[in-house]
């Protein structure tokens, strides 16, 4: 089960035969990404700042939307030019245990139930530490149905 993936922002994280990165067009428009809305910038500065990371500018907002049994293998975040700016990450619809490991791939990472509305912000010494998601579990949030989508601001030029 995959994830699907889209953005908005001044910078989108795209994945195609050439690899991973950053672009400013939406491959699949060869338009630039969908703004981001005001009230979401609102939502990660007023978040990062709560977090101690007062300043956060987001200029990519990664929209990920999980179906049932999807999940995200542990990884990094670290394609990113500045790593003393945080990541911010909301989430929304169904439930997930989210994985938030140390600086190594083998350290056994905590589980952290996040819920609709759950915010989490991760910098400083803990900015590239693995994270993931476990399987999405099977359910129906009254809002999205049978999804989960999380948005992560980051800022990534
Ligand atoms: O879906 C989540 O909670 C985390 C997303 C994430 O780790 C990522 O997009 O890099």
């Amino acid at each position: 089960m995959s994830v699907a993936m889209t953005n908005c922002g001044p910078l989108g994280w795209v994945s195609d035969a050439s690899g991973y990165r950053y672009a400013e067009l939406d491959p699949l428009r060869d338009a630039p990404w969908p703004p981001l809305r005001d009230s979401f910038r609102e939502l990660a500065c007023g978040a990062a700042e709560r977090a101690g990371f007062a300043g956060f500018v987001p200029d990519a907002c990664l929209v990920n939307r999980y179906a049932v049994g999807a999940r995200l293998t542990l990884h990094q975040d670290k394609n990113e030019r500045d790593f003393s700016a945080p990541i911010v990450s909301v989430s929304l619809g169904l439930p997930a245990l989210f994985l938030f490991g140390g600086p190594s791939r083998s350290e056994r990472p905590r589980r952290v139930p996040l819920e609709h509305g759950d915010v989490v912000v991760w910098g400083g010494p803990a900015r590239l530490r693995y994270h993931g998601v476990m399987p999405i579990q099977d359910g129906e949030h009254p809002l999205l149905g049978p999804h989960r989508i999380n948005l992560t601001f980051r800022k990534a030029g």
